[in-house]
């Protein structure tokens, strides 16, 4: 019976239904939620019952307080949260980190909870997918305490009760020699083998090639059907509106939710409108498995395409199933509105070379002509008055680069040369994370590799390479590109459009 459900269970599909996500390590996920970016770092769980600790941090801090709501909700289909809820105060002018934390009583799927104040905007809660999983979760160490302990009692039991029975004269019942014997034997070998042959640990973050399913998996990643639609209808210019995303895989029809933090978000998205200025690179919230939301307002009508990147993985594992970047469209009514008075002015579309972006004055360079399958380098120097911008991490890194073919749609996502963050307060040009390729495209030799870079009297302030931002790509045929440069200087993010020309 007991082999005849494992054969049922092993036949039976398995559900695109995961949980992404895992707690074996620090785990930083990204929303764009009721008008902010928030950043939350989930932290390990050691123990359950136990305490997860949350760090929610902002991209650009809040104009004024948000209560936020952080609720653990045991799993997906769970219809009440695990006790105490605890509640953040975003204060303004302040990005944070505010530390809090919740309570898990478990091991397995789990959902944190954003709730922000109701009247941040039409999506005002987020949730994030995590596996709890703990580090003393061995099956093959469980296994080899319970055959010691076994083995051991039978060992000393057998003998004992046979010496027992020889002196007070009384004959052992023959079942009792037939099961003793053999047991105690067999008991002695398999303990004095365990002691001898150490069977090697099981790693669980390792454990991916080998079962069947996940191999398969690993091999073949299921397409995500991404359906898009705009809640309430038409989006028009400079109205509010909600896009939902529902993923769903390609060969179950479930709704996805394996996917995995990548660059500190589940979903990255970019919307791309007809005009290079009308860009948006945002993080929907997820609200449900499979189901995300993004409050958007567009700034331009005509046809946008949205380009979703994510990356599908295993629960509570290290593996991921690779990258997949998936476009649709969607339509946008109403007409240019020159002159909107809300945001800031959008930032002028040009080349290479020096450009005014958000008070800040940006360089870029190309380490070479833009030909066609040949890889060449960016390079960005960021100053403010002639002095270099320290740039923060941000999504992980020092920058993105956005890359957009519009006829050929080709879309790409480069992200800046170096040490993932934090990045540390470094010197000339970094070295560290560059690939072969790279460290030629830009003939690093040290410190004097970024001339333009005024490097005096800053020993003690902002490092001259935090200033600057590298990217290398090469791309795949001639033609006009539009692409994006995106960077933090403190507590905003810039984005510099460009439009680049590539030659044969
Ligand atoms: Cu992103």
């Amino acid at each position: 019976v007991v082999c005849l459900l494992t054969a049922v269970f092993c036949l039976v599909p398995q559900t695109a239904r995961a949980h992404g996500g895992a707690t074996s390590a620090p785990q930083a996920v990204t929303y764009d939620v009721g008008g902010l970016q928030i950043r939350a770092v989930l932290g390990a769980v050691s123990r359950v019952p136990g305490t997860m600790l949350i760090d929610l941090s902002l991209t650009a801090p809040a104009s004024r307080e948000v209560p936020v709501a952080v609720r653990a909700w045991a799993s997906v289909e769970s219809t009440r949260p695990a006790d105490p809820m605890s509640t953040v105060r975003l204060l303004p002018g302040d990005a944070g980190p505010y530390p809090t934390q919740v309570r898990v009583d478990r091991a397995g799927p789990w959902d944190i909870e954003l709730e922000l104040a109701k009247d941040v905007g039409a999506v005002s809660t987020a949730r994030i997918p995590v596996t709890v999983t703990l580090p003393l979760e061995d099956p093959a160490e469980t296994s080899r305490s319970i055959f010691y302990a076994a083995a051991g009692l039978i060992a000393v039991t057998g003998p004992a009760v046979a010496v027992l029975a020889r002196r007070r004269s009384r004959r052992v019942p023959a079942v009792a020699m037939a099961v003793t014997v053999p047991a105690t034997v067999c008991a002695l070998a398999v303990a004095v083998t365990l002691s001898v042959v150490r069977l090697p640990p099981v790693d669980p973050a390792a454990d991916d090639g080998g079962s069947g399913a996940a191999a398969a998996l690993a091999a073949n990643p299921a397409h995500v059907n991404v359906g898009l639609a705009a809640v309430a209808g038409q989006p028009r210019v400079g109205r509010p509106t909600v896009l939902e995303f529902v993923l769903t895989d390609g060969s179950t029809g479930q709704p996805v939710d394996d996917v995995k933090p990548h660059h500190e978000a589940l979903l990255h998205v970019a919307v791309i409108g007809t005009s290079a200025q009308d860009f948006a690179h945002v993080h929907p919230a997820r609200v449900a498995p499979g189901r995300y939301r993004l409050a958007w307002t567009p700034t331009g009508p005509g046809p946008h395409d949205v380009e979703i990147e994510l990356t599908r993985g295993l629960p509570g594992q290290s593996t991921d199933l690779g990258n997949q970047v998936i476009e649709r469209t969607i339509q946008v009514a109403g007409r240019t509105t020159a002159g909107r008075s809300s945001g800031p002015a959008p930032a002028p579309v040009g080349g290479l070379g020096k450009r005014r972006v958000a008070g800040l004055a940006v360089d870029v360079r190309a380490t070479g002509p833009l030909v066609a399958g040949e890889p060449v380098g960016f390079e960005a120097t960021v100053t403010d008055a002639g002095r270099p911008v320290g740039l923060a991490p941000w999504l992980g890194m020092t920058g993105h680069l956005m890359i957009r073919n519009p006829r050929t749609e080709l879309f790409a996502h480069v992200h800046a040369i170096g040490p993932m963050a934090p990045v540390p307060a470094l010197a000339g040009v970094r070295t560290d994370g560059m690939d072969p390729m790279e460290q030629q495209l830009f003939s690093v030799r040290g410190r004097d590799a970024v001339p333009d870079e005024p490097m005096t009297a800053q020993d003690d302030g902002p490092a001259a390479g935090d200033s600057v931002i590298r990217f290398a790509y090469t791309f795949p045929a001639a033609g006009r590109y539009d692409a994006w440069m995106q960077f933090r200087p403190g507590d905003r993010v810039v984005t510099v459009p460009l439009r680049l020309e590539v030659t044969r």
